[in-house]
C-alpha cells in the first residue's frame, strides 16, 4: 500500500523551504519504524528497527529493518536483515530487538510470539552487521511471556539479558551468547529504583514499564526504559554494577505525541552522546504506524541527564557527505514520496517515485572546484522521467536536469549523466523526480558527480 508519510509539521509551516530546512526527524520516512536498536560497528552507527505494516490498528509487525549512517543525518536503508519467517517457532510480533557483537558474529535478540502461545525472546546471528541472520537455536532463548530484549556487554566480558514487562528480567549469558547460566533473575523495582508509578493504576508502585536499554559510562551502570503504560515517557535509573541496586534518576523524555510507547535506544558516537526514540510524527502516525528519531544530548557533570524534547530538526551533522564517491540513492536525510526495495545490482534503490516526490541529500561538499557532471543509475518500466538536481530546497537553484528513458524494466539498469552547473561549497542536495503519467516514473540505485 502507498501512503504519504510527510511530516505532521508540514501544515504548521510558514513556507515549504522552513518546512524543509527543519524536518530530519524522523529519521525514515519511506516505512513507519519502532523500536530503535542502535549499534557502533566499524566507524558507524547502525540502526536495527522494528517495523509498524503501513496502516495498522495493532502492533502488526513481521520484520526488522536497518539502517546507517557516518554524520547521523544521512541514513542509508539496508533492507530487512531479520524477520517472523526466520523462527519456524514463531508466528507474530516481530517486537523490540537488539544486536551485539561477539568474537566477530552478531547476534540479533528479538521478542517473539511462540505460534499459538505467547511472547518469547528468541536470537538471530550471523557472520555480517547486514544479515541475513539465521535462527541461531531452533527454539526461544528465553520464554516468560515477557519482551523487550537487550544486551549489557560488563567490561570483564560477562554479559547480561535483560528483558521484560511488566517485570524487568536479566540472565547472565554464557560466552556463546546463546545459552546463559543461572536462572532468570528478578529485577526488585522499587520506586526508589524505578521512579513512581503515574496515573490511575495502583496494583503496581513503580514507574518501569517495558524497554530496558543497560550501558555503562565512565564506571556508572545505567538503564533507559519506558514508563507508565500507556501514555509513555521515558526513563532512567543508575547504579555501581549491572546488576544494580537501581536509584531512580528522573525523565529523560516526557509523554509526547501521537505514540502511546516510548522505547529508548543509546549510543555515544564521536564523543556525542545520542537518544534514539520514537512517535507517530509522520502523516499516518499513531501508536500502531511510529516513526524512530534521534536527538543529541550531554550529560551532566555528575552524570546525570537533562531531560529533552522530541525535535523534528534531530542533531546536528557530523561532518559532510562526500558527492565525488558513488553514493546509494537510498542514502536519505529526508525524503517525500518515494519508497526503497531491494535491488537485483545488490542492496537496495529507491523506487515508486512519482512526479514531484524527491530525496534530500543533507550537507554535501561540492568543495570550491565545484561540479560539472552527475551520474545516476536508473531503470524504468514505464518512459522515465527526469531529475532535477536543486540546492537548499526542493524548488531551489537548479544545478542541473537529467533526463531518465524507459530502460524496459524496474530492474534493467543503465547510466544516465548530464551537465551540471553552479555547484560549490557545502548544500543540502533534492533530487526532484518529475515526469508524466500517473504510474512510476523511475528507480535510482545510485548517484555520483564529478
Ligand atoms: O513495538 C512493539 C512493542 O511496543 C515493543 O516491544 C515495546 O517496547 C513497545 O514499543
Amino acid at each position: 500500500m502507498r501512503v504519504s508519510r510527510i511530516p505532521t509539521t508540514t501544515a504548521l509551516c510558514l513556507s515549504t523551504l522552513l518546512c524543509v530546512a527543519w524536518a530530519d526527524n524522523p529519521i525514515v520516512q519511506t516505512i513507519y519504524t519502532t523500536d530503535p536498536a542502535p549499534f557502533l560497528y566499524d566507524g558507524r552507527v547502525f540502526l536495527f528497527t522494528g517495523h509498524d505494516e503501513d496502516g495498522s490498528t495493532g502492533f502488526d509487525m513481521r520484520d526488522w529493518r536497518l539502517f546507517s549512517t557516518n554524520d547521523m543525518v544521512n541514513w542509508q536503508h539496508h533492507g530487512t536483515p531479520m524477520s517472523l519467517a526466520t523462527f519456524s517457532w514463531a508466528d507474530a510480533n516481530a517486537w523490540a530487538g537488539h544486536v551485539v557483537e561477539r568474537n566477530g558474529k552478531f547476534y540479533f535478540y528479538v521478542p517473539i510470539r511462540r505460534r499459538g502461545g505467547s511472547m518469547a525472546i528468541g536470537v538471530g546471528v550471523s557472520d555480517s552487521i547486514y544479515g541475513p541472520y539465521k535462527d541461531a537455536i531452533g527454539r526461544p532463548l528465553v520464554e516468560n511471556a515477557e519482551i523487550d530484549p537487550a544486551v549489557l556487554m560488563d567490561d570483564d566480558g560477562q554479559a547480561y539479558l535483560y528483558w521484560g514487562n511488566p517485570n524487568l528480567w536479566y540472565v547472565k549469558l554464557n560466552e556463546d551468547m546463546i545459552s546463559y547460566s543461572g536462572g532468570l533473575n528478578k529485577v526488585d523495582l522499587r520506586v526508589e529504583g524505578f521512579g513512581p508509578r503515574q496515573g490511575s493504576e495502583t496494583t503496581r508502585p513503580t514507574a518501569y514499564e517495558e524497554g530496558p536499554w543497560p550501558f555503562k559510562r565512565n564506571g556508572k551502570y545505567y538503564m533507559l526504559y519506558a514508563a507508565n503504560c500507556c501514555s509513555e515517557d521515558l526513563r532512567y535509573a543508575t547504579g555501581p554494577s549491572a546488576t544494580g541496586p537501581w536509584t531512580y534518576g528522573g525523565i529523560l523524555m516526557a509523554t509526547e505525541g501521537r505514540s502511546f510507547t516510548n522505547h529508548p535506544g543509546y549510543i555515544e558516537y564521536k564523543g556525542q552522546p545520542y537518544l534514539f526514540y520514537h512517535n507517530g510524527a509522520l502523516d499516518g502516525g499513531s501508536g500502531y504506524t511510529r516513526s524512530v528519531a534521534v536527538e543529541s544530548f550531554n550529560f551532566n557533570p555528575d552524570g546525570s541527564i537533562p531531560q529533552l524534547r522530541m525535535t523534528t530538526q534531530g542533531p546536528a551533522q557530523v561532518g559532510t557527505l562526500d558527492p565525488y564517491i558513488r553514493q546509494e540513492a537510498e542514502t536519505i536525510a529526508w525524503s517525500k514520496g518515494v519508497e526503497t526495495e531491494v535491488c537485483s545490482e545488490g542492496g537496495i534503490n529507491v523506487a515508486n517515485i512519482n512526479n514531484g516526490d524527491y530525496v534530500k541529500v543533507k550537507g554535501v561538499n561540492f568543495g570550491s572546484k565545484g561540479a560539472s557532471k552527475f551520474t545516476a543509475r536508473v531503470a524504468s518500466a514505464t518512459s522515465g522521467g527526469k531529475i532535477e538536481l536543486r540546492l537548499g530546497s526542493e524548488t531551489g537553484s537548479l544545478i542541473g536536469t537529467c533526463t531518465v528513458s524507459g530502460t524496459g524494466g524496474w530492474q534493467t539498469w543503465t547510466s544516465v549523466s548530464c551537465p551540471v552547473s553552479g555547484a560549490t561549497g557545502t548544500h543540502d542536495l533534492f533530487f526532484r523526480y518529475t515526469g508524466s503519467g500517473s504510474d512510476f516514473l523511475f528507480n535510482v540505485n545510485w548517484w555520483q558527480f564529478e
